[in-house]
């Protein structure tokens, strides 16, 4: 395969992510090559990607490679990779929500998905978790529609809602909602819950680890102790969650919660994992929710979750809020979240690599 004549690339804004999303069979089969490739295309390892298209940014340097899918009841299969910034590393270890909102509108784009006449269901088969979600995607008169009036934070004005719903969730890479099957673990004299509903996190108190948790996240990122402080409880969490040695990965995250400000269930702060997150990851949210929801967790006690069957929490952040809402069953778990994104068309064309 030569790649001299460049990719065909879409560039997209998922949620508060932005990435280049790329049919999977136009990027070589072997791990290697392709990660080779896309380290290239993305400009790393470079603090500023300069020589490539990332953004100097975990968030602005992602990669979706969709396909069609031959599951029974699925559309297509999205991996995500996040490309590191500042270091030669491509991964599959972690999910992404965010730019899961873009795979809707790729997938109908790429003629991977039949767009129906109002809104189009997509079944994703999420494959970096061996889960699925459905992204409901605006199509008009069977063409896909970017406009509309919702609003996330985190991206300035309106776009067309893209509403996601997770099943399954609990368990994606960890292998069980709680790990460790405790709420709540002591690591470096810190209480945590190690939580997996969709996306591996650690949730601890922000006064245990003595920041307020209203701080910019360029203030958080300057204060080396912090930094140091969350990366020996990720560490040692790692092998805890079932993810092996973590250091070269970008889970688990890490979220320090406190309570709400501004009216919402609870307030965060989340390294993913070496920089502050400006908003925070779709699946973290979920999982952050789902910690809230659990007697006895450090979350919970901080938490204003509601009461119901069907809760809808707020989950403020450095530039706002997401909502998730998590449906429970009767003995109170959660069964099921599901959230609202907008995403973008940036660009369609090709891009090279070195
Ligand atoms: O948790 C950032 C993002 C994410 C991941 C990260 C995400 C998710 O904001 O589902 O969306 O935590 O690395 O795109």
């Amino acid at each position: 395969m030569s790649f001299d004549d460049g990719i065909a690339c879409t560039w997209m804004r998922g949620g508060t992510s932005k990435g280049a999303y790329f049919l999977k069979d136009d990027l070589p089969g072997e791990q290697a090559d392709r990660d080779q490739l896309l380290l290239s295309i993305m400009g790393s390892p470079d603090p500023r990607q300069i020589d490539g298209i990332g953004g100097a940014d975990p968030l602005t340097s992602k990669v979706a490679l969709v396909s069609k899918s031959d599951r029974d009841g699925v559309d297509v299969d999205y991996l995500f990779l996040q490309v590191f910034v500042d270091r030669p590393v491509v991964t599959d270890a972690q999910n992404c929500g965010n730019i899961l909102a873009g795979v809707g509108y790729f997938a109908i784009e790429r003629g991977l998905v039949e767009a129906k006449p109002d809104i189009t269901p997509v079944a994703i088969f999420m494959e970096n978790t061996g889960q699925v979600a459905i992204a409901r995607i605006s199509t008009p008169g069977g063409k896909v529609n970017y406009r509309g009036d919702a609003h996330i934070d985190g991206v300035p004005g309106s776009s067309a809602a893209v509403p996601i719903e997770f099943r399954d969730a609990a368990g994606s890479s960890c292998g069980a909602l709680l790990p460790t099957g405790n709420v709540v673990d002591v690591i470096d004299g810190v209480e945590v819950t190690m939580i997996d509903n969709g996306m591996p996190c650690v949730v601890m108190r922000a006064s245990d680890m003595g920041i307020i948790g209203d701080e910019s996240p360029e203030a958080l990122e300057a204060d080396d102790r912090l930094r140091g402080r969350l990366e020996s409880i990720r560490l040692q969490c790692g092998p805890l969650m079932n993810l092996g040695d973590v250091a070269q990965k970008s889970v688990p995250k890490m979220t320090m919660v406190s309570p709400p400000r501004n009216s919402g269930a609870i307030s965060t702060r989340t390294f993913i994992p070496h920089r502050c997150h400006k908003t925070i990851g779709v699946l973290g949210a979920a999982s952050v929710a789902t910690a809230c929801l659990l007697k006895g967790s450090p979350a919970s006690a901080l938490a204003k979750v509601g009461e119901g069957a069907a809760r809808s929490l707020s989950i403020e952040h450095p530039t706002g809020e997401m909502s998730v809402v998590a449906s429970l069953d009767a003995e109170g778990a959660v069964e099921s979240t599901a959230i609202l994104r907008t995403a973008r068309k940036l660009m369609d064309g090709v891009v090279y690599a070195r």
